[in-house]
């Protein structure tokens, strides 16, 4: 890691719905500011959403964090992994199939990157209602998406599809 490397805030969206999926949101929360290189800048509610994919399978919690981070933009993608398989994550599922914790990277300061295994800002995040209003909560005013118009453009025109902030403890 190169110490010198000037602090960017990441945008990152947090889900689960198996195996108590507040208290795996509450425990990533920890582990991710926990990182080398990251500190937490902020943290939205938790949000109750219906599936997006598979109608089958429960619903989900969602969240998004802010983060000040000085890791580049693929070790703090290997970083977000290796807390996914500490929360016992499996990949082997169908797509959009239900997870125990799934960390996406949504924005990496104003970065457009399109590598074969890292794409930001993260697709399809400006269609989906889960992460467009926690975004919203504790993103700075008239954001931009880089590359793709304003978070309050795209929140404007998202339906909340029963989306919920959650009261827990
Ligand atoms: N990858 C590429 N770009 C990124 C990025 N910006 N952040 C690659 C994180 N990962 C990124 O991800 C597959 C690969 O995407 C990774 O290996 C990484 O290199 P994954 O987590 O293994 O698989 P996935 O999450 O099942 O696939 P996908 O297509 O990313 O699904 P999504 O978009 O994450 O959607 N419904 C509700 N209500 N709430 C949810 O949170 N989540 C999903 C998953 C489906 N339905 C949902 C929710
Ligand atoms: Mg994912």
């Amino acid at each position: 890691m190169n110490s010198f490397r000037e602090e960017v805030t990441a945008y990152l969206g947090l889900g689960s719905n198996l195996a108590d999926p507040a208290s795996q949101l509450r425990r990533a929360r920890a582990e991710i500011a926990g990182l080398t290189g990251v500190s937490e800048r902020a943290f939205s509610s938790f949000y109750h959403s219906a599936p997006m994919g598979p109608a089958d399978q429960p619903d989900y919690v969602n969240a998004v964090m802010a983060v000040d981070v000085t890791l580049d933009a693929h070790e703090l993608l290997r970083a977000l992994q290796a807390i996914e398989l500490m929360h016992g994550r499996d990949r082997s599922g169908r797509r959009w199939g239900a997870r125990t914790l799934d960390i996406d990277i949504l924005l990496y300061g104003q970065e457009q990157l399109h590598y074969e295994d890292l794409t930001v800002p993260h697709p399809g995040m400006t269609e989906r209602e889960f992460v467009l209003y926690p975004l919203a909560e504790i993103a700075p005013a008239g954001l931009e998406i880089p590359g793709g118009g304003r978070l309050d453009d795209w929140l404007a025109r998202c339906p909340k599809r029963g989306l919920e902030v959650l009261s827990v403890d």
